[in-house]
């Protein structure tokens, strides 16, 4: 294979590193093999194995080349398609769209999308075609619905301190994440933290992750349980000296009142909820209060739980009691999101939003299709979509509800993919889309501070259009006017970096990105916290933060709403990504399956003697929901009672074609909605 050239792009999956990349490209115009920009002070040259082997689903066999219409049952897959053209699958899908609307008003059609890219002209240009139609609204919550009003809640603004920082820490607390799976770079960073400054590495998981493996202490606690282990810490931190005073009385809105809260927040107490040793937790604290540049650095993982929010905001707490963030490297990050000022009018069509139009919950997506009266409220039943850029019939709890919805007779979809995925075999219209590396786009990260910008790099496979192209495609047959639909995506990124300040599409793209880093002291508040009054705040406002804010309490806790395990379903499930897949991104390689296995239930080796089973069983995991078949494997890293199945395989990887999500609920977490995907009492059976 010889090599042409290497072009610059940036990877666009859902993963907080946003890595800018380097593509070879050969001669035939074939991708080969992707590295990670060296040039790059985050990326370093670093990228994940699955993106690296790229070339492997840019040009799979399956990848989806034309147009299709559905001829046979749904659910079934590429059988059940004949191949049609653009215009009549087009020309469809806008016929479809306006008698849905003839029949029961604007709000029936329900334009529904996430992040298979994270582009932002691509991902988020169906919000133009929605507001200007006054389609219902999409309220996105399956990620980072319990997560951001829990960083939220105390810092007040959506941006922490820079991820570069991590080499000047002295102590790293990666806290309900595993970066060596979900975002590999974080480990670069710790690496030369540790070998520069012999920093420490601490991982909060219930299960003995890549990432805890990796450290020098794992905290590995029951599920649903961070609040009472960070109240626990934040309480020996003022027992014993660590809590810097001068700094709370500066910087927080009631430390007295905090330290009156937590004093009987003991170290036993949390032990009695985590399941962790006393002198574990003051080990740790000790360690935390003792060292001043301590990286914080917050996951996702421990948000997606009943009480997730309120988790993430008492772990949030912890750098502002001993005022870590003074110091370099000290503080703490979830995502650094809401640095960038773009003005994202002409992407999302923001001017013609009419706040009437009702708005669904993502993750109730289930709920939503089989009609459920909380979800509709007052409104027509759902009966046009189109999907772009996510794949719920795997990805969204209660998957057996998605399902029945998807089912419906009385449902339009279409689905624009680059996989015959399990939720595209339920459409009525197929489209194909086009990877990042066929389109243009423009990138803002959480893990870094850089916008990038990235042109394709090949020509469309086959006929494959991208999501802007298809959008403006179906604007015209509907007759919505915007200037978005006039424009190339290209066009769009160079007009929405110049109406923000920043320097134009070209000289991003040459640069190599631009690096929107907060100066040293408002990354780290010395400036002030977000909120108006500039303090860090330890009483939570909930109410301003959701409606069901009243279920959680003000001050950070452990909140006592989960699934908690009872003698019918003993055990709490922890329904983690995998390393090799992507979401469901990534499931379709070969290599990725190989290196997955099977779906797999890791059980601690004295549950799976008292259950009587042995390594490799098949075993029946289940609840009221449903139930799932897998594989056991002894896995001595987690506590009793814990189980976690690793990876959104599809479906049909299960023997009885439903997935891990069919345990899953898809009730919304307080104060504003999310997926509680780590919440789950189940029960295990010999099946
Ligand atoms: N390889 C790979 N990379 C990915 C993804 C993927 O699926 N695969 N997904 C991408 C996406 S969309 C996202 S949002 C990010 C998410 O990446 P992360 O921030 O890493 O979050 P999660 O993947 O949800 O979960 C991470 C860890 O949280 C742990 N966890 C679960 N419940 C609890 C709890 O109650 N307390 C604590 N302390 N830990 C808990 C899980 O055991 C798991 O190891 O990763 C992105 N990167
Ligand atoms: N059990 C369990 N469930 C979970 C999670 C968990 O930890 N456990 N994590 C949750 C989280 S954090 C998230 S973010 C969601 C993510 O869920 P999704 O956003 O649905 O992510 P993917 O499954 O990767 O699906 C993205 C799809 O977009 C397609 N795609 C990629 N690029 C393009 C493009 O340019 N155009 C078009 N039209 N399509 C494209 C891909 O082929 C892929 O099929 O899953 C959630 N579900
Ligand atoms: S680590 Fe994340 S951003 Fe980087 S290449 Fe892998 S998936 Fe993409
Ligand atoms: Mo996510």
């Amino acid at each position: 294979m010889t090599t042409l050239r290497r072009a610059p792009s940036v990877c666009p999956h859902d993963c907080p590193s946003t890595c800018a990349l380097e593509v070879e490209v050969t001669e035939a115009g074939r991708v080969g093999r992707l590295r990670g920009a060296a040039a790059h002070p985050y990326t370093a040259g670093v990228i994940c194995a699955k993106v690296a082997r790229y070339a492997e689903r840019h040009h799979h066999p399956d990848r989806l080349s034309v147009p299709l219409r559905r001829v046979g049952a749904k659910g079934v897959g590429r059988a059940a398609f004949a191949e049609i053209g653009w215009d009549e699958a087009l020309d469809t899908i806008a016929a479809q769209f306006t008698q849905a609307v003839q029949r029961h008003g604007r709000e029936t059609v329900w334009p529904y999308f996430y992040a298979g890219t994270m582009g932002l002209v691509q991902r988020d240009g169906i919000e133009r075609l929605r507001h200007v139609q006054g389609y219902s609204g999409q309220k996105s919550t399956i990620c980072i619905g319990l997560s951001d009003p829990g960083w939220m809640a105390g810092v007040g603004i959506k941006h922490g301190i820079d991820g570069r920082e991590l080499d000047d820490a002295d102590l790293i607390v990666v806290w309900g994440g595993n970066p060596v799976s979900t975002q590999v770079n974080v480990m670069t960073h710790i690496s030369r933290a540790r070998k520069q400054r012999g920093a420490r590495l601490v991982v909060v998981d219930p299960y003995r992750t890549g990432t805890a493996e990796a450290a020098d202490q794992h905290l590995a606690l029951r599920p649903g349980t961070d609040g009472a282990l960070a109240c626990a810490v934040m309480h020996v931190l003022f027992q014993e000296g660590f809590a810097d005073r001068a700094y709370l009385a500066r910087y927080t809105d009631d430390p007295d009142g905090l330290e009156r809260h937590l004093a009987t927040r003991t170290p036993a107490w949390a032990a009695a909820i985590t399941g962790l040793r006393e002198e574990e937790i003051f080990g740790f604290a000790r360690l935390y209060g003792a060292t001043k540049r301590s990286f914080l650095r917050i996951g996702y993982g421990f948000s997606r739980s009943r009480n997730g929010a309120a988790q993430v905001f008492a772990v949030s707490c912890l750098p502002a009691v001993t005022g870590a963030w003074q110091y370099p490297g000290g503080g703490a990050l979830y995502s650094n999101g809401g640095l960038y000022r773009l003005d994202r009018t002409l992407i999302e069509g923001r001017d013609r939003r009419d706040p009437t139009v009702r708005t669904l919950d993502q993750s109730r997506i289930g709920a939503v299709l089989t009609g459920d009266p909380r979800d509709l409220g007052a409104g027509p039943p759902v009966t046009a979509m189109l999907i772009q850029n996510t794949n719920p019939m795997v990805v969204a709890p209660e998957s057996r509800k998605v399902r029945d919805g998807f089912l419906r007779a009385d449902l339009f979809v279409a689905v624009h993919e680059q996989f015959m995925t399990e939720t595209a075999a339920m459409a009525d219209i197929v489209l194909p889309a086009t990877t990042f590396l066929e389109h243009d786009d423009i990138y803002t990260a959480g893990g870094h501070t850089f916008l990038q910008v990235a042109r394709a790099a090949v020509p469309p496979f086959a006929s494959c259009r991208s999501n802007h192209a298809v959008i403006c495609a179906l604007a015209h047959r509907l007759g919505a006017q915007h200037p978005g639909f006039e424009m190339s995506a290209w066009d769009i990124i160079d007009h929405t970096l110049r109406a923000s300040g920043y320097p134009d599409a070209a000289t991003l793209a040459d640069q190599g990105g631009f690096d929107c880093a907060l100066p040293f002291e408002n990354a780290h508040f010395i400036t002030g916290f977000g909120h108006p009054d500039g303090r860090f705040h330890f009483r939570a406002d909930w109410n301003a933060l959701g409606v069901q804010g009243d279920r959680l309490p003000p001050w950070p806790d452990h909140v006592d709403i989960i699934d908690k395990a009872d003698d019918e379903r003993p055990f709490r499930l922890v329904a983690a990504p995998s390393r090799s897949f992507l979401n469901t991104s990534f499931s379709e390689t070969p290599s990725g399956q190989a290196r997955e296995g099977r779906p797999t239930a890791l059980i601690h080796p004295d549950d799976l003697d008292r259950l009587g089973l042995a390594d490799g069983a098949r075993v029946r995991l289940g609840n009221r929901q449903g139930n799932v078949v897998v594989h056991a494997r002894p896995f001595p890293g987690l506590q009793r009672g814990t189980v976690v199945v690793e990876g959104l395989w599809p479906n049909a990887a299960f023997e009885e074609g439903i997935g891990i999500n069919a345990l899953t609920s898809a009730e919304s977490g307080p104060p504003h909605g999310g997926a509680v995907f780590h919440d789950t009492a189940i029960w295990i059976r010999a099946a």
